[in-house]
């Protein structure tokens, strides 16, 4: 089983490449990655961090791929760091993935009702093309909104999660939305074979800066051992909240991650189980 994983190196921070490498291989399959873009740190929280775009390596890097017959299972992607690495994914998409293979977007784009930095509203509408090239696809609230082009709403309880799930849903889409606040639980929801699921654990009040890229990455890692999407939403959230709750308990700097490591071997326990 092989994974790609599409994703920035942000050198500090805990997110996307840095997280996605040691979770996907910790599940016991292939990791390889394309990165996006060179950061000092993440854009979340941090002044002054170096942005460097890898967008004109990654043509040759496709083309030196295929000259080795490569492909890939399953693709994930993460964190782009322009409108052009879009095209560059589906292109990548299109080559590489293994028939019956599955693409996995996580649509990063913001969090809390905002836009990251660097990003815009083109950006997002070329961001619902990918998704709609998709198997699954892990909007936070955030990015579901943007996605669906509803307004986010004041507070979880009226986000109108099935009118987002169906104008998301494409031909071969599974759509989801992470990180819904909903009184002291924080649910996922999910399009399983048609109805809409829903699986909640404890909410932690905040932000917790790279979560979303932990629960993308356990997802993918056990969408990769076969497990089923609702098996795959389950693992990730568990994994992913621990993570937190530890996070928070050690009362941790939130702009540097989760800790994710500490929860690996419990979260692999179960994956193996
Ligand atoms: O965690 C999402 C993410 C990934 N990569 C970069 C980011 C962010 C969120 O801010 O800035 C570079």
């Amino acid at each position: 089983m092989r994974v790609l994983a599409i994703n920035d190196i942000s050198c500090i921070g805990k997110c996307s490449l840095t997280v996605a490498l040691p979770v996907i291989s910790a599940c016991g399959v292939t990791c390889d990655v394309l990165p996006t873009a060179l950061l000092s740190t993440h854009t979340g929280g941090f002044v002054g961090y170096t942005f460097r775009d890898l967008s004109g390596d990654i043509p040759q890097i496709l083309d030196h791929w295929e000259s080795l017959g490569i492909s890939f299972d399953i693709i994930c992607s993460g964190y782009l760091g322009s409108i052009s690495q879009i095209a560059a994914v589906l292109d990548a998409k299109r080559r590489f993935l293994a028939p019956g293979g599955k693409f996995v977007v996580d649509p990063v784009m913001g969090e809390g009702g905002k836009l990251y930095a660097r990003f815009d509203m083109n950006f997002a509408k070329e961001m619902r093309r990918l998704c709609e090239e998709a198997d699954y696809i892990l909007p936070n609230v955030t990015e579901a909104c943007l996605l669906a082009d509803v307004p986010y709403p004041e507070n979880d309880r009226l986000l109108p999660v099935g009118k987002i799930v169906e104008k998301l849903r494409s031909s071969h889409t599974c759509p989801m939305i992470t990180g819904v606040v909903e009184g002291t639980e924080n649910a996922v929801y999910y399009d399983d074979g048609g109805k809409i699921s829903r699986f909640a654990v404890p909410n932690a009040d905040g932000v917790f800066h790279g979560s979303g890229d932990v629960f993308a990455a356990a997802f993918t890692g056990c969408l990769a051992r076969g497990k089923d999407v609702g098996t795959s939403v389950a693992l990730a959230s568990e994994f992913t909240t621990n993570a937190i709750f530890r996070t928070a308990k050690a009362g941790d700097d939130r702009r540097y991650g989760i800790r994710f490591e500490e929860e690996i071997f419990s979260f692999l326990r179960k994956l193996n189980a």
